[in-house]
């Protein structure tokens, strides 16, 4: 298919369920065709039935895939999404389709009121989005997905276009987000972080008095399992949450929930890194932002490093700056990052092969939580489960500090389990049981981008001598095969 036809292709009506046993073709041709069915025209949702939407960091995901199918689309999917930036510089964490009914998912755009509520803070006036956002994975995604086609990107202009709002993106972060203080970006709402219902939320959730159950009606229930969904008195809080961010305009400062993410904080780190290397094919020296990166690299190393741990933990900004002592995968995800100090890369990977996380012998795949927890479960959301994308993560982390070995097994193990559970959501960490919904965007995305990644993370082609890394292998502005 050629570009212009990629980009305008048609989704097909039905959801796309993909059965390994009897899906004709490969593991890629698989991949694609979810991301095909699941594409809407200009981007793609994660779930047709769960998440009938755009989502921020699913996108950033679907683009580093599909970038390797179709460039255009990769490079429309993340254009989409920015084309929702609110004046201030946030990325909503979901753009609405205006075409789908508003019982499809809640809370819908008559709870956020994005271009009324959000006036003040610059929400668009044509598109109605959500007020809160998701993490920054987009500036990464946009230099891999330039990366993969440079003739495209350079003919259409992708980076010259997307550069100012990705840097209007950072700006926001760095500082209306710096509640704590530290220079580390605070996300305000649990599904700000990605990983909605982590125990790590538990604590700081608990002083939030839940919005009433007959206040709002969940539509994830007609889709999931309840007994894998987070529950009522959760669902309560989150609302409750959102209802006062909201009725307060979006502007930042004065909320009850406020924390500090190690994964959240290491992928701005990333992207940061991305942004310098973009701002460099874009005639600047980019010297200044990777600087900028490692300041924050050394930021959280400094106010979310448990070293007796050997991993890092939530800052609990409202709750007097305490840790917050619950392992969740997130405080292995800083392992993607290239200016570590190597002793935090050494024990990063030990916790990882450890008990709490089994990698290797009693788990195929990186949990989402703590196996020896005690609010572990092995199929509610984000208590146990394992991810594809945080998996992606991982795998990239072990790559780029030079435990190949390693890398490569989880790779398999991501390739074995996204065939074998259909694209799942997330999966049993011990069994690769399929959780949730089957034909998931970023399971597929990730797939594609793991089968194209038969060579090392390699250096992308910027100097910066002045730069320290401790990697060996280079860093994670680079790209793959
Ligand atoms: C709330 C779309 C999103 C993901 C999140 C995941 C889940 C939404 C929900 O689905 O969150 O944003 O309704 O639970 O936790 O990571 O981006 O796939």
């Amino acid at each position: 298919m050629d570009r212009t036809a990629q980009l305008t292709a048609r989704p097909t009506d039905r959801a796309v369920a993909y059965d390994p046993a009897t899906s004709p073709g490969s593991l890629h041709s698989g991949a694609a065709r979810v991301l095909e069915g699941n594409w809407k025209g200009t981007s793609t949702v994660p779930s047709r039935s769960l998440y009938p939407h755009q989502w921020s960091w699913d996108s950033a995901f679907v683009a580093i895939g599909l970038r390797h199918v179709s460039p255009l689309r990769a490079q429309t999917e993340l254009e989409t999404l920015l084309a929702a930036q609110w004046g201030d510089g946030r990325v909503p964490h979901i753009v609405f389709n205006p075409s789908v009914p508003l019982d499809a998912y809640f809370p819908s755009p008559d709870f956020w009121r994005s271009s009324t509520a959000g006036r003040a803070a610059g929400a668009p006036r044509t598109v109605q989005t959500s007020g809160i956002v998701q993490p920054p994975v987009h500036a990464l995604a946009a230099w891999l997905v330039h990366r993969a086609d440079p003739g495209l990107s350079r003919a259409r202009g992708f980076l010259a276009r997307v550069y100012p709002r990705l840097a209007a993106w950072h700006r926001y972060l760095l500082h209306r987000r710096d509640l704590g203080g530290g220079g580390l970006a605070s996300v305000v709402h649990p599904w700000e972080q990605g990983m909605d219902n982590s125990p790590s939320w538990d604590a700081p959730l608990s002083r939030v008095t839940p919005a009433p159950a007959r206040s709002f009606r969940r539509a994830d229930l007609d889709h999931g399992a309840a007994e894998d969904r987070p529950t009522d008195l959760d669902y309560g809080r989150y609302v409750r949450l959102a209802t006062e961010y909201r009725d307060g305009g979006y502007a930042d400062g004065s909320g009850e929930f406020a924390v500090e993410d190690p994964s959240f904080n290491a992928l701005l780190i990333a992207s940061e890194h991305a942004l310098a290397r973009i701002a460099h094919e874009l005639g600047a020296t980019g010297t200044a932002r990777h600087a900028r990166a490692e300041r924050l690299t050394a930021a959280l190393v400094e106010r979310l490093w448990d070293p007796a741990e050997g991993m890092f933990f939530c800052r609990d900004v409202r709750g007097g700056g305490r840790l917050i002592p619950e392992r969740s995968v997130s405080g292995l995800v800083p392992l993607l990052l290239p200016g570590l100090p190597r002793e935090v890369v050494t024990a990063l990977v030990g916790t990882l092969h450890g008990p709490h996380f089994g990698l290797g012998t009693t788990t195929r795949l990186v949990p989402s939580y703590d196996l020896l927890g005690e609010a572990f479960d092995p199929h509610r959301y984000w208590r146990g489960p394992a991810w594809f994308n945080t998996n992606w993560l991982v795998e990239r982390g072990l790559r780029l500090h030079g435990e190949l070995a390693r890398a490569d097994a989880l790779r398999d193990a991501v390739l074995d389990i996204a065939d074998t559970s259909g694209f799942a959501e997330y999966v049993d960490p011990y069994t690769g049981e399929a959780c949730g919904a089957t034909g998931f965007s970023w399971t597929a995305a990730l797939t594609l981008d793991l089968l194209h990644s038969d060579t090392p993370v390699s250096d992308a082609p910027v100097a910066e001598s002045s730069v320290r890394h401790s990697s060996v292998t280079g860093d994670q502005g680079g790209d793959r095969g």
